[in-house]
């Protein structure tokens, strides 16, 4: 075993401090006086990186040559937020630290204020992988989560008139101390070009792939540490680069800028992660993406895999390889190909491989959102993939077709090929085919899928459906985010729940104390106190914390409706230019997310958010009783801010449309009471925490179909409710945009004629329970008591009970407890 006691390995307080010393001089090569904030951070993140390595050393040690199985997490996407104070927390020597910076004189919230975080994601789907590898490690399972390594992560937000501007986020300018180049770790990968058939030395007939071009690949290592255990895992991130072999420069000589530009276009591959939460249909960059990080990964997995001398028709005993949505679904054609031209195995041996090695899992039932590639675009980046694909689709319909003779419809909507009108390649059908499990990531969404979307695939192999439903760290959206509510329920039970949360069941008798409920009103008057400085700070607005703070956050969308809830202020405020003595509980509603660049409705609706605070803010007839904020740039590291300072959570997407949402569970943790529609996972977290302590309204998923169905006209709705009437005609009229009727035009008709979010049919029974919150706020005791149930009932929603659920039914992994010595 490696021996690394003693010196940069030594945890305790002295140990810490000479180390974090030692990285200011050594490291940032600064006299302590000279030194920057900058350098600050760094040398604490080198000094707690050390203790990181230090497990990741003996984490590797201890796993080499044993028998084991490793999951391998396959995303485009890992938004794991800042690292220096989860890591921290992880360590168990948070408030060590803080004593360090105390003595050595400086305030330690603007060191971690320091920290650029890693916006690898758009949302929730990146978030969900960036828990799980906090849970899968907190869990001792050895794991390796694979990605990509973007030189810009997901654009940083500015509000400039009302409206979003993005700006390209920067986060490695100031370097990335989390992460360890490894130059000697590489891979290639290669595009285009054409196959070619031949005979290998047995005789054998098998294909040959002649690519057009070729790229390298280089491991970025991100060491991934559990909570309180030695386990530290993997994260690695590929970055593509320009190869500069012998043959580049041949080609080359004397060209120098056609040199150049084969390197700028290379390395384009990993340059910026798309900022859509839809695919792109039709952009090959997006596609080389895809395939440069799959192909990448499976080429590490069977290095990997080699070097402990295993036989690749065990490969499925040694690694189970999960699809965090199609994005990587590409892996099923490469992993084929990997093994059958590659390693020269049979194609019925490898087949049986693959499927065994793969797990899928889906985030989303949206048509629009479900990923295809024309087949013209895939077939001249692939040539040999898109054989591959061609031969799997023609053994599995056959299949389909000895199982449902004469059923051509089926055949035609099973397809992996989508010719229903020029020809693409499905890729939630690739993943279906290709793995031995799919799963859905809430009970509705599961079912859903079962019924809907994957309906012919359910039919045919009922077997590899399961649910899985999402959860989130207890880890950084508790302990992390809300340190006072910590503190309280540690002060009646203990810290053993932030590994096993179902023990927050033991707070339950606390509703019932009024000292009790009294201190938690404390906890979360400081935290909206908290919010309200910070609210301050970036827009300038000011809130009151004793009102009550209704919070919708995440990106937006139309299916998740934050104008319907934007309908619902306008009414308020209505109501009191009609009475201006009207009586509502004080409230501040807090918005904020991010709006895809192209996606003009979003935008605009963040322009409503802002037009309507505007006039609302300023009303002196308004007196106090409402105010409406949009918090700029929404990212992991601002979320710890929001989520524990919620009063209401707003969760109102149609029925039907969000996959689960995981922003639910992180305000229910924070005691945050939920308003929401019976959509994704809100219906699991109301069977949680029981109806009597969650707002229901709106149309069942059932009721959204069979409405559509039998046609929905938004018109008769809005005949029907004189107050939606009126808020719409406020909208329209140019009353937030002073005057202008044109600019929320396209909002309005797109409401009126067609609503396909159906606000219009779910605003009568949103506004009333409204009405009911707004009675059910002035009860404080109540309210308090609802709030703490919420919290200790939060226990199934964390990641770690996801997880257990994913390595116990589909990855057939156990944890391997990892010993310091
Ligand atoms: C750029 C292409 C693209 C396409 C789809 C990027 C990202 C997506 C995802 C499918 C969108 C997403 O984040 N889905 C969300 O996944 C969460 C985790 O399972 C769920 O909680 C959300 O309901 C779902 O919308």
């Amino acid at each position: 075993p490696v021996s690394c006691t003693g010196g940069r390995a030594d945890m305790s307080l002295d140990g810490l401090r000479r180390t974090f010393r030692e990285h200011v001089f050594y490291t940032q090569g600064r006299f302590p006086s000279v030194a920057t904030r900058n350098d600050l951070y760094m040398a604490f993140a080198y000094t707690v990186r050390d203790q990181l390595l230090h497990r990741w050393i003996k984490t590797v040690e201890q796993m080499a040559g044993k028998d084991l199985k490793i999951v391998s997490y396959l995303s485009a996407e890992f938004l794991l937020g800042p690292h220096l104070e989860n890591n921290l927390i992880n360590l168990g020597i948070y408030d060590d630290v803080l004593g360090i910076a105390k003595e050595e004189g400086f305030d330690i919230q603007v060191i971690f204020d320091q920290e650029e975080e890693p916006g690898l994601g758009n949302g929730g789907l990146g978030r969900l992988a960036a828990c799980y590898l906090d849970s899968l490690a907190s869990l001792e399972v050895p794991a390796i989560g694979y990605g990509i390594r973007y030189e810009f992560g997901i654009f940083d937000q500015e509000i400039r008139d009302g409206w979003q501007v993005e700006r390209t986020d920067q986060w490695l300018r100031l370097g990335n101390p989390w992460e360890l180049a490894r130059p000697e770790i590489t891979c290639r990968v290669s595009f285009g070009g054409r196959t070619e058939p031949y005979q290998d030395d047995r005789g054998r007939y098998r294909v040959r792939w002649i690519p057009h071009r070729t790229v390298k690949g280089v491991a970025y290592d991100t060491p991934i540490l559990g909570y309180r255990v030695n386990t530290c895992n993997l994260l690695r991130l590929w970055k593509a680069e320009a190869i500069e072999s012998f043959e580049f420069e041949a080609f080359n000589v004397g060209d120098y800028y056609g040199a150049v530009d084969e390197k700028i276009y290379s390395e384009n591959i990993t340059k910026v992660l798309y900022p859509n939460d839809e695919p792109v249909q039709g952009k090959q960059l997006r596609l080389e993406q895809q395939y440069f990080f799959v192909s990448c990964s499976l080429q590490d997995m069977l290095r990997i895999y080699k070097l402990g001398g295993g036989k690749l028709d065990r490969f499925s005993r040694h690694f189970a390889i999960q699809l965090n949505d199609t994005h990587p679904a590409l892996g099923v054609a490469e992993l084929m190909r990997l093994l059958v031209d590659e390693e020269g195995m049979d194609w019925e041996p490898a087949w049986d491989v693959t499927c065994k090695t793969f797990g899928y899992t889906n985030h989303t039932l949206l048509p629009e959102a479900l990923e295809k590639w024309p087949v013209e675009l895939f077939a001249g980046l692939f040539p040999r993939h898109m054989e591959i694909i061609y031969e799997i689709n023609r053994r599995f319909l056959d299949e389909v077709r000895r199982r449902w003779p004469g059923d051509e419809a089926r055949v035609a909507r099973m397809s992996l090929i989508d010719e229903s009108g020029g020809r693409f390649v499905r890729m939630a059908h690739l993943a279906c085919v290709g793995s031995h499990a799919i799963n859905g990531v809430a009970e509705l969404h599961s079912r859903l899928l079962k019924e809907d979307v994957l309906r012919d695939f359910h039919e045919m192999t009922p077997e590899k459906f399961s649910n899985k439903t999402n959860g989130v760290t207890p880890r950084r959206f508790l302990v992390l985010a809300n340190p006072g509510l910590t503190r309280l329920i540690e002060g009646k039970i203990g810290d053993t729940w932030i590994r096993r949360p179902e023990e927050l069941r033991k707070l339950e008798p606390c509703a019932d104390d009024p000292a009790f409920r009294e201190e938690w009103r404390r906890v979360k008057l400081e935290n909206k106190k908290n919010l309200a400085r910070v609210i301050r700070e970036r827009t300038g607005i000011e809130v009151d914390p004793a009102s009550m703070f209704d919070i919708q956050v995440k990106r937006l969308h139309e299916y998740k409706r934050q104008h319907l809830n934007v309908l619902h202020i306008i009414a308020l405020y209505d109501r009191i230019k009609r009475n201006p003595s009207y009586d509502l509980c004080p409230r501040t509603f807090i918005f904020g997310g991010k709006a895809a660049p192209g996606y003009f409705m979003a935008k605009l609706i963040i322009k409503l958010i802002n037009s309507v605070g505007d006039t609302v803010n300023r009303d002196p007839d308004v007196n106090g009783r409402l105010k409406v904020v949009f918090f700029p740039d929404l990212n992991v590291k601002n979320a710890k801010f929001i989520y524990p300072a919620a009063d209401l959570s707003e969760q109102i997407s149609t029925a039907g449309k969000e996959a689960s949402g995981t922003g639910n569970m992180k305000f229910s943790m924070n005691g945050a009471l939920t308003i929401g529609t019976l959509d994704g996972a809100n219906v699991e977290i109301r069977e949680e925490v029981g109806a009597e302590n969650f707002f229901l309204f709106g149309l069942t998923a059932e009721e959204v179909y069979s409405l559509k169905r039998d046609g929905y006209r938004p018109m008769e709705y809005f005949q029907a409710n004189p107050e939606l009437q009126r808020v719409v005609e406020r909208i329209a009229s140019g009353y937030f945009s002073n005057g202008d009727r044109e600019l929320f035009k396209p909002l309005v008709d797109a409401l009126m004629f067609h609503d396909t979010f159906m606000l219009f049919a779910d605003f009568g029974s949103y506004a009333d329970v409204q009405g009911r919150v707004d009675e059910a706020y002035r009860d404080r005791e109540h309210w308090t008591r609802m709030s703490i149930l919420n919290s200790a009932r939060m226990g199934k929603f964390s990641s770690d009970r996801a997880i257990r659920e994913y390595c116990e039914d589909i990855w057939k992994v156990k944890p391997v407890p990892i010993l310091l010595e």
